[in-house]
């Protein structure tokens, strides 16, 4: 796909992809949106954040202001649509129905066509595909080392990119994960089950061959981001102590909270090559759900 973007570009023609997103979005939005139209297909996006209020509980008398359900929703969006999109955020107060995922899997049942997420509330898949093909192709030797480690940030974030990095560099098997954060905020064990963990982030970043910043709330206090202290920022001095390792943020970042600028700025950075592969990834993925259809 990234050889050659428009090689599938009459691939699509008369399929639409429609995408919901319930939370601002730039390089999800817009790169799926252009992996869609470099396969030649159609696009709707909705901004769903502000006005439109679905309800997602079944068994509910609704006396609210949502409007309409999601059981009928999901299947007149799938009238239009050949595949969807959604983007969701979790709530970060309700751990145990945030990690059911609920809102991804009521558009899942309900849908009468293939889903795919732009970010739920646990996990941000066409992230991690992106992450593994970045990776691929800056990767000095085989198996490299990778390390996820947490940095501050101001606000309470999902713990979704940093989920689902573990999850797909720990099935892909082809890097040594590390994963390094201060105490309190271990990510739930089920994505990080075989990584190294240490909260000793120099000891991590010695000999790494890449480095994965992103800033997560914690698991176990769930939702909460207490460290505001800015010891964990990535800095020149810290990457120094690498393998000439380069740096990967998903983007958006907080420059000289998250890394310093003398990071961001460097040919260190892969940042801005990263978000360009969100299209072939999203692109990979939106040609392998609607060519087997
Ligand atoms: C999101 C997150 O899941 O952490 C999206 C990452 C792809 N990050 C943010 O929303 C950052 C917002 C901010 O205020 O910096």
């Amino acid at each position: 796909m990234k050889a050659n973007p428009l090689q599938y570009a009459d691939f699509g023609k008369g399929k639409t992809a429609v995408l919901l997103f319930f939370n601002p979005s730039l390089r999800t939005r817009l790169s799926t949106e252009k992996a869609a139209y470099n396969l030649g297909m159609s696009v709707m996006t909705m901004n769903a954040a502000q006005g439109w209020k679905l309800e997602f509980e079944d068994n509910v008398v609704m006396k609210s202001d949502k409007a309409e359900h999601i059981r009928e929703a999901a299947q007149v969006i799938s009238q239009y649509a050949d595949v969807i999109g959604i983007r969701t955020f979790p709530s970060l107060t309700d751990r145990a129905k945030d990690y059911e995922d609920a809102i991804l899997y009521k558009l899942i049942k309900y849908a009468t066509v293939p889903v795919v997420s732009l970010e739920s509330a646990i996990r941000h898949p066409l992230q991690s595909l992106t992450d593994a093909l970045t990776i691929s192709e800056h990767q000095p030797r085989y198996r490299p080392k990778v390390v996820l480690t947490w940095a501050p940030h101001p606000r309470n974030l999902p713990q979704a990119v940093a989920n689902s990095f573990a999850e797909w560099m720990l099935a892909w098997d082809a890097v040594d994960l590390t994963i390094t954060h201060p105490k309190g905020y271990e990510l739930y064990k089920g994505f990080t089950a075989g990584a190294s963990i240490t909260h000793d982030q120099k000891a991590a970043f010695e000999g790494a061959d890449f480095i994965y910043a992103k800033n997560w709330s914690s698991y176990h206090d769930y939702g909460k981001n207490p460290k505001q202290d800015l010891d964990w920022m990535i800095t020149g001095d810290k990457m120094a102590l690498t393998n000439a390792g380069k740096f990967i943020h998903c983007l958006p970042v907080r420059r000289n909270v998250v890394v310093a600028d003398e990071v961001l700025n460097s040919a260190a950075s892969l940042a801005i090559e990263q978000a360009n592969n969100r299209t072939y990834a999203a692109q990979a993925v939106l040609y392998e759900l609607l060519h087997s259809k």
